[in-house]
């Protein structure tokens, strides 16, 4: 580094040097041009004043020889001038005024250039220290050349000029060499040397294995080796991923195999077939899309949207190549995709295929606002919100389930013996649709949400076709036992089948599809929580919030009316009611992810919360507190986890809820195995997590009660509660969830399997409607 440092101060002082020596010499060179025109120009006007008196003078001579007195006075003075001579037309000298050393000098080649060429004529010459300027000037007789006139000008001044040029010229040398050196010298060790002493010192770290998640961050202070260091954070991520997993590993046959992790489920898959891209390929569907392109600024970027459910799927398609068929949604998703809507992700290191399909913003509205979320939706959350059912909603979803079953049958060809494991609700008539065009195929589904009881999923009209579809799936996944029991009751009340609850099978046409219970969670094996270096504070967290609070009590919720966000409010608020104490102490932060903005019972709970909140807050708020503080916007993972990190209770009251992951991602944060869990026991993580508080999210005085048995709780107390909650949620993570689902779908012993039409796929053909479809309300 020093000698390099030497090397460049060295090579900018030398070219510093050149370069400013050459633009000074051209510089001195055109001044002294510039100098030696103005002195010509005065020894010419000079030889002009005296020219008629000499032409007169020598007219009046006419030819005869005079003495030099005869001309003396007319050289007058000659201010300015060293000397002046004169020279008959052959170049012989007349007379001249002078000193005699500098008349000795004449040169006669201006002299005679003159006579010959009727010009003025100039030359500079020197002797010793003596610089001058001779011109000669024609003097004409009757329009003949009769003499010339010499008038010799001092030019020392030129050549003293030129030495002071060139004087200041090197100590502008100087001063530009230090300040360039010196600045440069700055600028390398900050833009430089400091850099790469940082990269320098975090290879070290990683070698040393002391690198922590918050490496990424640092990476981009690092300006000129941004791109370097986002190869750095690859790689940190990659060693600190297969450290991690060296150390699972070494957990896991600690463990006896209970442990889960994503390297576990690579390998899994992997061993269980499933690695050749011809048989037993895995083909992901599902309404969102893992990797989404949107533009930021002048640059597109790829983002990662926030689900559990990439974390889960990602290691199975990434083991065997597979494919994932999701909705295109980001703004430059389209751009980003070949002519067969595919693409190569992860984007830094490409393992498998998105497929990308399009919605059109009426299909949008009509599929996924409309049927999915207006009805599916408050159908099977008994949240008290009235499902819409729309005749032109269900066509929508008709059509875009088979859009997605086209575009998967178009990826499975040639794939012998596909599975094929779709999400949720999005998708209850695709199962049918693949199984139908090819037998050969594994299909699961995993439903995300409760399913009701048969009276409540009664109310829509197109129950017997939702459930034929989902009958055509080889295997059916609920989140908890009650859901897959009140889904087979819901077959035996609809359709004519058969249904085992010994074996939790339901037989229709032949074909038979197993219901199964499969608790999904968040991919948590034990290291994610010790990866974290520094957290802010809850001090530090809530002062840009305008509050002060010794606790807190969290809430994280998507803003929809299933999650109990206004009951946990009220809740809260009867809390500080009934134990003023906690007044000024706790403050309740929510943070609530705008969703489903169009739909208007969103739009109705939105403006519920937001007024509750203002209550709350103008009753019993005060200068340096809020009681609570509502963040309705969505946050990153990791702004997520530090408020998991610092909260001292988790509320998650949901009305009606599959599983709920907040419950499981809080639990998960907890590193220093502390703090309680409040759950509402209407959620399918309460069948789980036996060590939370589990309430009834209507009762608001028990919800008040809980949070003040939570404030209050002992210090053992709670460490044992999340000690085993912790080691639960350990134990059954979302890999377990994931290989548990495919692993079921591997051993099912599947009934007519050959393919109906040999592996190539004829479009499913979409049907285009004539008359256009209404809005939806
Ligand atoms: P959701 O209804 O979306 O999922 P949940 O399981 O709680 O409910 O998952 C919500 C996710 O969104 C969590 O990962 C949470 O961290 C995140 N989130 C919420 N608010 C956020 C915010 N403001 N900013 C950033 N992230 C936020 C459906 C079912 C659930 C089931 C899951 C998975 O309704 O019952 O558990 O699918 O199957």
């Amino acid at each position: 580094m020093r000698s390099f440092r030497l090397q460049l101060i060295l090579s900018l002082v030398v070219c510093v040097t050149v370069v400013s020596l050459a633009s000074t010499y051209f510089e001195v060179l055109a001044h002294k041009h510039i100098l030696r025109l103005e002195l010509e120009r005065r020894a010419s006007s000079f030889g002009e004043v005296l020219q008629p008196s000499f032409e007169q003078a020598l007219a009046t001579a006419q030819g005869s020889e005079q003495s030099p007195s005869y001309y003396t006075p007319l050289f007058g003075r000659h201010d300015g001038a060293v000397a002046v001579a004169l020279y008959d037309a052959q170049g012989k000298l007349l007379a001249a005024s002078g000193p005699a050393s500098v008349l000795y000098a004449i040169h006669p080649g201006p002299i005679q250039s003159t006579l010959k060429r009727g010009t003025n004529s100039a030359q500079f010459s020197h002797t010793g220290s003596f610089d001058w300027l001779e011109e000669a000037v024609p003097l004409h007789v009757n329009g003949n050349i009769a003499g010339a006139l010499v008038v010799m000008q001092d030019a020392n001044a030129i050549r003293a000029e030129n030495a002071m040029v060139w004087r200041h010229t090197f100590w502008r040398i100087a001063v530009s060499v230090v300040l360039i050196v010196g600045i440069t010298a700055l600028m390398v060790s900050w833009f430089l040397m400091r850099p790469a002493k940082q990269l320098a010192e975090r290879l070290r770290r990683l070698r040393l294995g002391h690198a922590g998640a918050d490496e990424r961050t640092h990476g981009r202070e690092m300006s000129l080796f941004t791109p370097l260091a986002r190869e750095m954070e690859t790689i940190t991520e990659s060693l600190i991923e297969a450290r991690a997993a060296a150390a699972t590993e070494a957990r896991l046959r600690d463990a006896g195999e209970s442990l889960w992790t994503a390297e576990r489920l690579t390998a899994h898959v992997r061993q269980r077939g499933g690695t050749g891209k011809d048989v037993g390929r895995i083909f992901a569907v599902s309404n969102r899309e893992p990797y989404m392109h949107v533009r930021q600024g002048k640059e597109t970027v790829c983002v990662v949207p926030p689900s559990g459910l990439v974390t889960a799927i990602e290691p199975v398609l990434r083991a065997c190549d597979g494919v994932w068929v999701a909705s295109g949604s980001g703004s430059e998703d389209r751009a980003t995709v070949d002519e067969f809507d595919r693409l190569r992700v992860p984007p830094d290191d490409p393992r498998y295929t998105l497929r990308r399909v399009w919605l059109t913003p009426e299909e949008e509205s009509h599929y996924y606002d409309g049927f999915a979320n207006e009805g599916l939706w408050p159908l099977c959350h008994i949240a008290h919100t009235r499902p819409i059912f729309r005749a032109a909603d269900w066509e929508a979803y008709q059509e875009v389930n088979r859009k997605f079953a086209d575009a998967l049958l178009h990826e499975m060809e040639g794939s012998e013996a596909p599975f094929v494991f779709v999400q949720d609700y999005h998708f209850a008539l695709l199962p049918r649709m693949i199984k139908n065009a090819r037998p050969d195929a594994r299909v699961a589904i995993f439903w995300h949400i409760p399913w009701p009881n048969p009276e409540a999923f009664g109310i829509c009209p197109w129950q017997a076709d939702l459930i034929d579809g989902l009958l055509g799936a080889d295997l059916i996944g609920f989140h908890i036992p009650l859901h897959c029991n009140n889904f087979l009751d819901t077959v035996d009340r609809v359709l004519e089948s058969r249904t085992d609850r010994e074996h939790m099978t339901a037989r229709r046409g032949g074909h038979v599809t197993t219901v199964r219970a499969y608790p999904i969670s968040v991919a948590f094996d034990g290291s994610n929580s010790d990866r974290v270096t520094a957290s802010p504070t809850l001090d530090e967290l809530l002062r840009p919030l305008g509050t002060q609070a010794e606790r807190v009590i969290l809430g994280v919720d998507r803003m929809d009316y299933t999650k109990g966000i206004v009951e946990r409010l009220m809740a809260f608020e009867r809390l500080l009611e009934e134990h003023p104490w906690h007044r000024e102490r706790v403050t309740m932060v929510q943070i609530a992810a705008p969703s489903r903005t169009r739909i208007p019972s969103y739009i109705e709970l939105t403006h519920q919360v937001e007024s509750r909140v203002a209550e709350i807050n103008s009753r019993f708020g005060t200068q340096n507190w809020k009681p609570v503080v509502l963040m309705a916007r969505q946050c990153s993972h990791e702004e997520v986890s530090q408020w998991y990190r610092v909260a001292d209770l988790c509320l998650v009251t949901s009305l009606h809820d599959g599983m709920n992951l907040v419950a499981k991602e809080y639990i998960a944060a907890r590193g220093d195995e502390d703090g309680v869990l409040i759950l509402s026991k209407f959620t399918g993580a309460a069948v789980e997590l036996r060590d939370a508080l589990i309430v009834n999210p209507y009762d608001i005085d028990g919800v008040a009660e809980a949070m003040h048995r939570g404030l209050e709780m002992e210090h053992m107390e709670r460490r044992q509660r999340m000690v085993r909650m912790r080691r639960h949620v350990m134990e059954h993570n979302v890999y377990r969830w994931a290989a548990s689902v495919l692993g079921d779908l591997r051993e099912l012993h599947i009934e007519n399997a050959e393919p109906a039409s040999g592996l190539k796929h004829e479009p499913i053909v979409v049907r285009v409607r004539d008359e256009p479809r209404r809005k939806s309300a």
